[in-house]
């Protein structure tokens, strides 16, 4: 995954003072530890709405969440939900294990029925949570699944995600080698989506690929950039100026007077 990101980066040629990963808590969210960029690592569920802000702050910042799915598809999925319905232009990857990876293997939101954890030993007996399907539903511009056992690929939907203007999920399934490794499966279930005659601008054809139980669709299943994402309406409707641009105005002097404040 971390290949994934840096490789993505380096291909779009992203300095990175230019980039910002906000995570959250989990084996995955420790990634801004491991990249040389801009990173926050704060509360479990919250990078969303950190890594909104700083966007809304600086626009011209490529902002990034990494967190797993307990994490994004669990406890912070609230955030999840509006941050697609608003097209925040953000880009989040989830590292999808299907467990709860730092807590040692409990069930996520992702195990699947008669998925035997620590938590449920006899087997899951609740309907997972599909997050494809349910952000097509709430109006995500920007829908793909990746692989970390195929990083090449996850590379290129990675840059794909950064370079739609909008809101863009990135479903990374990167298996826990140590509480549910499902590599083998996943390689004889998966296909994709580019090989298929798939048309991701396709709604209704999106939301059906994202329900397929038996193979494992990989790539993008939608994008639209019909809708404007939120930073451009806060500019074009509310007639705004990113925080960003007032402070490159102030003089050396008045950034001072403003910073001794807090002190
Ligand atoms: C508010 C809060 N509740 C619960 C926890 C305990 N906790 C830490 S990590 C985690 C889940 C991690 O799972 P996931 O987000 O899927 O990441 P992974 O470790 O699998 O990469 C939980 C429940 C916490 N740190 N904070």
């Amino acid at each position: 995954m971390l290949a994934a990101l840096k490789s993505a980066l380096a291909t779009l040629e992203i300095p990175p003072e230019k980039v910002v990963i906000s995570s959250g808590i989990g084996c995955s969210s420790n990634l801004p530890g491991y990249i040389r960029a801009y990173g926050h690592h704060g509360l479990h569920g919250r990078p969303l709405p950190v890594a909104i802000g700083i966007k809304l702050a600086n626009p011209e910042l490529v902002v990034i969440v990494t967190a797993g799915d307990g994490d994004e598809y669990g406890i912070g999925f609230n955030h999840v939900v509006h941050a697609a319905r608003r097209n925040h232009d953000v880009k989040l990857i989830v590292m999808n294990n299907e467990v709860y990876g730092l807590t040692t293997g409990q069930a996520s939101p992702t195990s699947k029925v008669g998925q035997k954890t620590k938590s449920t030993p006899d087997g899951s007996f609740i309907y997972p949570l599909n997050p494809l399907s349910t952000l097509l539903g709430a109006g995500a511009t920007f829908v793909a699944r990746g692989f970390s056992g195929d990083p090449k690929h996850l590379s290129f939907l990675i840059q794909e995600a950064i370079k739609h203007r909008g809101f863009a999920l990135v479903d990374a399934i990167s298996p826990c080698v140590t509480w549910h490794d499902i590599y083998d499966e996943v390689r004889q279930r998966m296909y994709k989506l580019e090989d298929s005659g798939h048309d991701p601008s396709d709604l209704l054809s999106a939301i059906k690929r994202a329900n397929e139980i038996e193979k494992i669709p990989l790539g993008i299943f939608y994008r639209t950039e019909e809708r404007p994402s939120f930073e451009e309406l806060v500019s074009q409707e509310i007639g705004r100026e990113p925080p960003v641009q007032a402070v490159k105005r102030l003089s050396e002097q008045q950034i001072k007077s403003v910073m001794a404040q807090f002190y």
